[in-house]
């Protein structure tokens, strides 16, 4: 199977909205806690390992990046949630960007939102979900580092996020042993038309 992220390039970095790209075409946008392994599994989607800094230190990605699929998808990177002192995201200097982004963006299709399989769920994702939710914005659950479990862990925990959402079901990926990325790029597809 080709795969249709193969080509994804780095566009740019921003802090401020007003220096957000063009408005145009489909956007889909990678949150999770710092050190969920959002970069990780970029880097595995596009196959290029050289794509998005991976780090030992949380809160490496530190602002909007966004990335260049083709001609009419975008991924946007966000950094971490809660990798300073903040309790939460909407204390992060970021958070009115990223609030203006989800009340004006006209390109947002869709969030993924990444969890660590071992840590799913966390304060930060239930903000995000009820942030996905209020702006009427559709969320694919991700569960990253499969690999750090056995398979009968990795189901119960699957049944475990699945059964405290509605109308979702997460995927599992490992960037590790790179599983669970075609599945992922299905989704995303399904909201990259314009
Ligand atoms: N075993 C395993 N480790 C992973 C996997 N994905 C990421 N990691 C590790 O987890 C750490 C964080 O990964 P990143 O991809 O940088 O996480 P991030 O969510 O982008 O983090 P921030 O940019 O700080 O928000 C790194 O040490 C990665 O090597 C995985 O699938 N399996
Ligand atoms: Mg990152």
């Amino acid at each position: 199977m080709k795969n249709l992220f193969k080509d994804t390039k780095f566009m740019l970095g921003v802090t401020k909205y007003k220096n957000l790209p063009e408005d145009v075409g489909n956007e889909i946008l990678l949150a999770g806690r710092s050190n969920a392994g959002k970069s990780s599994a970029l880097n595995a989607l596009t196959d290029n390992p050289k794509l998005a800094r991976i780090s030992k230190t949380p809160g490496r990605t530190t602002e909007i990046n966004f990335f260049e699929v083709n001609d009419s998808l975008k991924l946007v990177d966000l950094p971490g949630y809660g990798f300073a002192k903040s309790s939460s995201y909407k204390r992060k200097d970021w958070a009115p960007l990223l609030e203006e982004y989800f009340a004006r963006r006209e390109s947002l299709r869709a969030v993924v939102i990444f969890m660590d399989i071992r840590h799913p769920l966390k304060d930060r994702d239930k903000d995000m979900i009820a942030l996905c939710n209020s702006e009427n914005v559709p969320f694919i659950p991700v569960l990253t580092k499969s690999d750090k479990m056995s398979n009968n862990q990795k189901n119960k925990a699957l049944a475990q996020v699945n059964k405290n959402m509605v109308g979702v079901e997460a995927i599992t990926v490992s960037s590790k042993d790179i599983t669970g990325f075609d599945k992922l790029s299905k989704e995303i597809l399904k909201f990259s038309s314009a």
